[in-house]
């Protein structure tokens, strides 16, 4: 099958292709990066890779093999790149600054593996990535740039297939890795999400720790056909945010990793600057919509560079049905949402 390899699409379709130069080189040094990364994951144990390192990540979670291998596959493409400025990856606590960069470029944010406790049980995993134009070497403080000043975004995912995703600001576009000629080859142009959706992507056994606002989308879910919403729904969790939100924008759905009160003061799981913000940026480029469920995602000015976030995500519709039940909730309205969580609003409930 011909299909248009990445270089040539980027030539055709980058409109000023001098002004997007500079992310346009950027992406295909993460393409380097994301091609190592493939080749070597396909390998599984036969290189070695699988089961958990001997360290822990910032967040003082147990790495995986994969995540530290990742991580310095990443790092080592990346440097390369005079234009870029700095790198915060999941991976390390503070940034890594270019010592060869020039006085002005950009700054990667990456996840360089999200989804790998599925490493071992050979599932769907990927790397995640996001790019801000700097006009000249940031301080720390200027780093935290809200969501809606990335130039570009996307990921990777490691399924059956490897595909690339990534937006510029105009469409949504899929690439998948021929391992012969090894070119990502266009094979999902314009990608968009459907407003409508009959399906939902959340943990449920965090059900007990969940905001009433959420307890009660996913009731109203659950009661199907006889409920409000008068129509069925399928869930899904793949325990990888990568593979869910592509699914998403296959074929429309919702991912909701909500505050829950699991740990009072964790704001949620996903990070914001890494995860939420790439992923948000080309979910609202294909249609779709992508919040808190109180503020758009793409509004937040981070905190710090591994800050959570709850993340609402997904088919229009569906999240601003949740949005609508959190202003309700805020606003003190509706004996509905201070039910207890097993009364008949419950999703545990039969009817
Ligand atoms: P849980 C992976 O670690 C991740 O950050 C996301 O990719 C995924 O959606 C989520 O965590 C899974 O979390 O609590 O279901 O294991």
């Amino acid at each position: 099958m011909d299909s248009l390899v990445l270089t040539s699409f980027l030539k055709n379709n980058s409109g000023n292709y001098d002004a997007q130069r500079g992310t346009n080189d950027i992406l295909l040094v993460l393409v380097d990066a994301i091609k190592e990364v493939a080749i070597l994951m396909r390998a599984g144990e036969l290189a070695g890779i699988l089961g958990n390192a001997d360290t822990e990540n910032v967040q003082g979670e147990v790495q995986k093999k994969l995540d530290v291998v990742a991580n310095k596959i990443f790092i080592k493409h990346l440097l390369r790149e005079k234009k870029i400025l700095a790198l915060i990856s999941e991976e390390n606590e503070d940034p890594i600054f270019n010592s060869k960069s020039d006085d002005s470029g950009y700054v990667v944010y990456f996840d360089p593996l999200d989804g790998s406790s599925n490493i071992d049980v050979n599932g769907a995993v990927g790397s995640i990535f996001s790019i801000v134009k700097f006009s000249k070497k940031p301080t720390l403080k200027e780093l935290l740039k809200p969501g809606k000043e990335q130039v570009l975004a996307g990921y990777s995912v490691y399924g059956p297939s490897t595909m690339l995703i990534f937006s510029s600001g105009d469409g949504v576009h899929g690439f998948t890795l021929d391992y012969e000629s090894l070119n990502f080859c266009l094979s999902h142009e314009r990608m968009l999400v459907p407003p409508e959706t009959g399906e939902y992507a959340i943990n449920t056994s965090n059900g007990r720790f969940w905001e009433p606002p959420i307890v009660q989308y996913v009731a109203e879910c659950n009661r199907g056909v006889g409920g409000d919403r008068k129509k069925n729904f399928n869930m899904r969790w793949t325990g990888s945010m990568v593979a869910d939100i592509h699914r998403i924008l296959v074929r429309g759905g919702i991912f909701m990793y909500p505050k829950d009160n699991k740990v009072p003061l964790k704001e949620g799981r996903l990070r914001l600057l890494y995860e939420a913000n790439p992923m948000s940026y080309l979910v609202e480029h294909a249609g779709g919509m992508s919040s808190t469920g109180r503020m758009r995602i793409l509004d937040i000015v981070p905190r710090n560079f591994h800050q959570r976030i709850p993340l609402i995500i997904g088919s229009k519709i569906e999240v601003e049905r949740i949005v609508w039940h959190h202003k309700n909730y805020d606003a003190g309205d509706g004996l509905k949402y201070n039910s207890p969580l097993f009364d008949s609003a419950s999703f545990f409930s039969e009817d």
